[in-house]
């Protein structure tokens, strides 16, 4: 059985329990304290010298970052329908995809996030929020285009992205962007998708 170090507040661990529930993946979660820092301490500093969950554990064998998590298992096991199609053209399209979520929402979101959650208003850096905004919303303005005439991101079907996407975009309202319809319309599929909502719903 998998273990997975995890956190409840934790949206990059949210989606490696998204993947392993969706894929019906036993495994065991073992929770780190962060609001104690366990995660800087020993023995989990040692696991991941960053100190930052997930970290997958399978039979001694160690694996941080959640991408990383995913592909491993999605390359372990043979599914039906893998995430990554045997098309390199095709793979290669997610990959891209998968990196602009990274870089022009997820990365952006974190600082809006983090400032309005944790910082005191008159210590924003309102700049680089309002570019972070920005970013956001021209994404979105992408996705929207994608979403015109399909209902999910990649290859039409519930996949890859949107379980990286799904633990940032319940938070949208933080953001306060513009969210366009079509991607308004997603972000409701997604996250009434059973999995994501039980994962999300979930404090494990
Ligand atoms: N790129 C990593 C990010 C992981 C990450 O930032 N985890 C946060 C929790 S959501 C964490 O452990 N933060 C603790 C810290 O940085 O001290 C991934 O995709 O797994």
């Amino acid at each position: 059985m998998y273990q997975l170090y995890s956190n409840p507040r934790s949206p990059f661990s949210k989606r490696v329990h998204i993947y392993l529930q969706y894929r019906n993946l036993p495994y065991e979660t073992l929770t780190i304290a962060l609001e104690k820092l366990e995660n800087r301490k020993k023995p989990f500093i040692q696991i991941n010298p960053y100190g930052k969950v997930p970290v997958l554990v399978d039979d001694g064998f160690f694996l941080a970052e959640s991408q990383a998590i995913i592909r491993y298992l999605e390359e372990k096991h043979s599914f039906d329908s893998p995430f990554f199609s045997k098309e390199i053209q095709k793979g290669a399209l997610l990959n891209q995809a998968i990196q602009r979520c990274e870089s022009e929402f997820c990365f952006p979101g974190s600082i809006v996030y983090f400032a309005k959650k944790f910082v005191p208003e008159e210590k924003w850096d309102t700049n680089r929020m309002k570019d972070s905004l920005k970013r956001i919303g021209r994404h979105f303005d992408i996705l929207e285009g994608i979403l015109e005439s399909n209902d999910y991101l990649h290859e039409n079907r519930f996949g890859f992205l949107e379980i990286l996407y799904a633990p940032f975009i319940r938070q949208i309202e933080l953001m306060e962007v513009k969210v366009p319809t079509k991607v308004g319309d997603w972000v409701k599929r997604v996250l009434e998708e059973p999995v994501v909502s039980r994962v999300l719903a979930d404090s494990n």
